[in-house]
């Protein structure tokens, strides 16, 4: 089956590595097209060896359209997934709009894969830093349950954009160069301050809601219960940006149900899907967003039993945030969507 694909926001941060996704893992192909806003209408975009024309994303760009990835922001899914959908494409939507909505299943493939039987014309794809502690947890979770998950972030700056990278790039040669510092993206670009994150870490991903955690926190919370199926699960966040391109780290608490050895736990995660356990002190082997950045899977580390509490576990979990965390996982969720017949 060839299909047809629509890319919204291709020339975004996620939308190039979409794009990249596509090509490396081979999905079916007939025709492709990119879409984004006006003001890139009409430029040129390489794809596979060959040279295509951005459209704008309207609408009408949707007719004949049968797998549509959205990464260009939520206001524009908002407007644009809807019509997608209504033109008979499936939506793989990458923002946060539609990710809490009863209808629309927010889906890890290897967490909870059967909830794509369910959708209705949009699918959402997970914030980043959600899907690489659950496809660490799921695993955990089904072999001694999970009752409590105490999660820290260290995030890179490529999950705010293109624009935020290249921020980070031009405060450190600023920096080294003796020059004025200048902030105008990061923790949100539509927050009233800013700071510099070059030689920085920032304790505030996206905005605060009312009761003091932050949007990016909540998605966490929230955004895990749902994947999970775990409404009693207990869950907090804290969520930090540090001055990395690529590669999300969590330093993450978990409280399991019933009793387990480390060694249980590192079975447990040596067999997972989409798991590799990078766990030896020894050699001071463990997870590092360096050398994350490009690959697919998700690393766990620095695994220990917590001293006070045997069913009590501490992990370090680190994972290409653009790619797990996003073009990956949406890759995904249409791949099984076209085994399971669901296209
Ligand atoms: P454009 O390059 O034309 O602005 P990032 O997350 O890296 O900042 O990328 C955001 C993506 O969303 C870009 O591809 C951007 O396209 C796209 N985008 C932004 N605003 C719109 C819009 N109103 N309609 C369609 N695409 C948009
Ligand atoms: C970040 N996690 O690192 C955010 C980016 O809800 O899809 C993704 C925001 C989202 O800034």
């Amino acid at each position: 089956k060839q299909l047809t694909v629509a890319v919204v926001g291709a020339t975004g941060a996620v939308g190039t590595k979409m794009m990249e996704q596509l090509i490396k893992r081979k999905f079916p192909i007939g025709h492709i097209k990119f879409l984004a806003s006006a003001r890139s209408a009409g430029k040129s975009i390489e794809f596979n060896g060959e040279t295509y024309t951005i459209e704008e994303a309207t609408p009408e760009a949707f007719e004949g359209v049968n797998v549509a990835l959205f990464s260009a922001g939520g206001s524009v899914s908002a407007a644009l997934a809807p019509e997608a959908a209504k033109r008979g494409a499936v939506v793989i939507d990458n923002t946060s709009h539609f990710r809490m909505d009863p209808e629309v299943p927010l889906v890890v493939p290897e967490v909870n894969r059967g909830d794509l039987a369910e959708h209705k014309g949009i699918i959402a794809n997970p914030n980043c830093s959600t899907i690489q502690m659950v496809a660490a947890l799921e695993p955990i979770r089904n072999a001694f349950g999970l009752t409590k998950v105490i999660v820290s972030t260290y995030q890179a700056v490529s999950g705010a954009g293109i624009s935020a990278i290249q921020e980070l790039k031009a405060q450190s040669e600023n920096w080294d160069a003796g020059k004025d510092v200048e902030a105008n993206i990061l923790p949100s670009g539509s927050d009233k301050r800013h700071y510099p994150i070059a030689r920085n870490v920032i304790p505030q991903i996206d905005k605060f809601t009312d009761n003091g955690f932050t949007y990016e926190e909540m998605k966490m919370i929230n955004e895990t219960k749902k994947i999970m199926h775990a409404p009693e699960l207990k869950v907090a966040a804290t969520c930090v940006r540090v001055p990395v391109v690529s590669g999300h780290s969590e330093s993450v608490y978990i409280e399991v149900e019933k009793e387990a050895s480390i060694q249980e736990i590192f079975d447990v995660l040596r067999n997972a899907p989409g798991v590799v356990l990078q766990d030896d002190i020894a050699t001071q082997t463990y997870p590092m967003p360096i050398y994350a950045e490009g690959e697919d899977a998700t690393f766990v580390g620095r695994i220990r039993q917590d001293l006070d509490n045997s069913k009590g576990f501490h992990l370090w979990i680190v994972s290409d945030n653009l790619l797990k965390g996003a073009a990956l996982n949406s890759i995904q969720i249409a791949e099984a969507m076209l085994e399971d017949n669901l296209l």
